[in-house]
């Protein structure tokens, strides 16, 4: 048979209007055209149904200020608190778990503290290939004297450069974090000092994780227990020690309580509150923390404050003269689920792929082609766009606008427009101007400045950063409450404080309990399957599809050579990979790095192999995360006649 084809699709860049005509095409339309059908489509919904038959999705890679206005388009010209983003996705968790630790989401330390540091754990996270950037200054730490280790099922690229791997099984981050938690209060090592002082709810911790000596969680984790004290010994005595994760934690059916147990060790230690000591999650898309920070989500408003808090609504209402609904809207989880029960009408998507990068994608597409409405707003024709009413063509924002973003250690950026727009493509924040203005708001932004100041006047965390200082300092963290001063790179150094009423609340330790992922193996599903990111690509390839590289060799399925061999499969060969939900086709690759009976995928080719066919949409009851990292598949091959070469 001919080798199959697998280029990575190009997408075409969205030049102008489209809207679907009578025979179900999307057609070339003008903008006016296309507005009319985007606003009149979400008043008829909202008419007939209610304000929380509207869902916006809004875009983590855009600005703040086109989050603010996104968000505010659907708190103030719909009605409802119906706005998430792919945050959900990927670290809801951390927020959540962060929040319930100390009172606020953000990762507590900064990039620079990795360099100054003497201890450095990577948990779950694939820096060197998904976070180069801050990977670059955890190498000049390592440089500078740090130790390293990583904790991830795969011997990552990340993990070649740490002093020890713990190769722990997929979904024991529990068992593995509590023995890590025990081998430390059986050792001594406690700051029993700290404990005391900054947290509560230590007893309860002690018993919990009383259970798990070191060869219980060999046992259970596969992680050699002389490997587990090693790491406890290291991250207890170091005198600084940065904890970092990322999605092996957090995308879990249980993220957020994967999330507690990695902070009950830092409460444990001390290593939180204090330069060079804190906790790390490292965030996914370039402006997921801010989307999140201007109130793009549905339980806060800009500057993460409390929409359940009657004096934060009623500010925001006087400032935008509205009444904001005293309840959290839905999630993008939320949003899913209620598109099955026809409670969501209509969404407007902006800058998201969910209809491939939602776990189990055949029913994200199903769930999307069942609403009455859908407006996909974007750079690319998307296979999401390709499913809507109306596409409206946007400027990118990471290069045709002005704004702001803020990265994973707080620290808000300008933006600055280089080039001009495509064709007819308008920048978001225009685009949703233009709708608000169809349905009966007046708004005008004369540029982005302008809407960074009116979030200024309602966030105190923000309002010390005018765009002047923004400029002048090359980027200021959060919290930022005033323009002569800023405050210290790290968050939580109150839990140092002597003074019990500076230190305020203390830190409560999560008691959390280990719980296996949801999509069991078995022997019709021997094979655990765990999906993530490659270096040479992003996300669902929409950004990054179409061009050659040598490092490209586009979808694989990887399995360690002893699994090859047993099914009898060589690298390059087209296998058949079945879940509980779907199967594709992938060529296999073979990866050492692997250990028996794990494979991985990537999620970055979705229109050659789409991975999110065999993925489970089994959420975190908290955070509403999916458990992308943990399927349960079968590896079948192919008869020689229709597949190998
Ligand atoms: N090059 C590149 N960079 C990117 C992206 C991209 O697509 N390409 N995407 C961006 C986005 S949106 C995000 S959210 C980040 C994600 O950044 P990362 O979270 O670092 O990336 P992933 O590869 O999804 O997952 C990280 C690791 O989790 C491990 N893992 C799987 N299951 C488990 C488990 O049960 N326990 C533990 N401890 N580990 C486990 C995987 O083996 C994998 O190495 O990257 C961002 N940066
Ligand atoms: N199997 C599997 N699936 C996963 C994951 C996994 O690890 N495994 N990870 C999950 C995670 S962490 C994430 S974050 C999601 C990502 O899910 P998505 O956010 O749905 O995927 P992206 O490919 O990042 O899509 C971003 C879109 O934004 C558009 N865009 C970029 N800039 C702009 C702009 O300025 N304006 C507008 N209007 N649009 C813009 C791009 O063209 C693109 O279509 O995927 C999730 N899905
Ligand atoms: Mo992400």
């Amino acid at each position: 048979m001919k080798k199959k084809e697998r280029q990575p699709k190009k997408y075409p860049r969205l030049t102008h209007p489209r809207v679907r005509d009578a025979n179900g095409q999307l057609v070339r339309a003008s903008w006016d055209e296309a507005l009319d059908r985007a606003a009149g489509g979400f008043d008829r919904a909202v008419t007939a149904h209610g304000p929380d038959a509207f869902g916006m999705l809004s875009c983590a890679r855009a600005t703040n200020e086109m989050n603010y206005v996104a968000q505010k388009f659907t708190r103030v010209v719909i009605g409802t608190n119906n706005v998430d983003s792919c945050n959900r996705t990927c670290h809801a968790p951390s927020v959540a778990g962060l929040s319930a630790a100390f009172g606020s989401g953000g990762g507590t330390s900064s990039y620079e503290e990795a360099e100054h540091t003497d201890l450095i754990v990577m948990w779950g996270s694939n820096a060197r290939f998904a976070h180069p950037i801050f990977f670059h200054h955890v190498l000049k730490g390592i440089r500078n004297g740090a130790r390293m280790y990583a904790v991830d099922p795969r011997r990552t690229s990340t993990a070649e450069w740490a002093e020890g791997w713990l190769g722990l099984n997929v979904g024991t981050d529990i068992p593995l974090a509590h023995a890590v938690g025990r081998e430390i209060i059986h050792a001594g090592l406690a700051n029993h000092a700290f404990i005391e002082r900054a947290t509560s709810g230590f007893a309860e911790y002690a018993a919990e994780v009383g259970p798990w000596t070191l060869s219980a969680a060999e046992q259970v984790t596969g992680v050699p227990a002389a490997a587990i004290r090693e790491l406890a010994h290291a991250y207890a005595r170091a005198e600084r020690a940065q904890l970092c994760w990322t999605l092996g934690i957090t995308e879990h059916h249980n993220g957020t309580d994967n999330v507690r147990a990695l902070i009950n060790l830092s409460l444990l230690t001390g290593h939180v509150g204090r330069y060079g000591s804190g906790l790390q999650p490292l965030r996914g898309q370039n402006n997921v923390q801010g989307g999140g920070d201007m109130g793009a989500i549905p339980n806060r408003l800009p500057g993460f404050q409390d929409l359940l808090e009657e004096p934060v609504r009623a500010k925001f209402e006087a400032a935008w003269d509205t009444v904001i609904q005293p309840r959290h809207g839905r999630t993008l989880t939320e949003m899913f689920e209620a598109m099955e029960t026809g409670e969501l009408r209509t969404v407007y998507c902006i800058g998201e792929n969910p209809a491939q990068s939602e776990a189990d994608s055949e029913q994200a597409v199903r769930r999307l082609s069942a609403l009455d409405h859908l407006v996909v707003q974007d750079i690319f024709l998307t296979r999401t766009a390709q499913l809507a009413d109306v596409v409206l063509p946007a400027a990118a924002a990471w290069c045709e606008t002005d704004g702001t973003t803020t990265n994973s250690e707080r620290r808000v950026q300008r933006v600055r427009k280089a080039v001009e727009p495509p064709g007819e493509a308008l920048e978001d924040i225009e685009i949703i101007c233009r709708l608000a203005h169809r349905l009966g708001h007046d708004w005008t932004f004369a540029d982005a400045e302008t809407v960074w100041n009116e979030l200024r006047s309602v966030s105190p965390d923000h309002f010390g950063m005018t765009y002047d200082r923004l400029a002048a300092h090359q980027g200021i963290q959060w919290p930022c409450p005033s323009v002569d001063r800023l405050e210290p790179t790290y968050l939580h150094g109150r839990l140092w404080e002597r003074d019990p009423g500076r230190r305020g609340v203390p830190a409560p330790f999560g008691i959390v309990r280990h719980d296996p992922p949801v999509d069991l193996t078995d022997d019709a599903y021997p094979i655990r399957l765990t999906t993530g990111r490659r270096l040479d690509s992003y996300n669902t390839g929409v950004q990054s599809g179409g061009y050659a590289s040598p490092l490209r060799r586009g979808e694989n399925i990887e399995l360690c050579p002893e699994d090859a061999a047993r099914l009898g499969v060589r690298a390059g060969e087209e296998v058949r990979v079945a879940s509980r939900r779907g199967a594709v086709t992938a060529p296999v690759w073979i990866e050492p790095g692997l250990r028996p009976g794990l494979a991985f995928m990537t999620m970055h080719f979705p229109d050659e192999v789409d991975t999110n066919l065999l993925t489970i949409e089994a959420n975190c009851p908290i955070a509403g995360t999916a458990e992308f990292k943990a399927s349960a598949i079968r590896v079948e091959k192919l008869p020689a006649t229709t597949g190998t070469r």
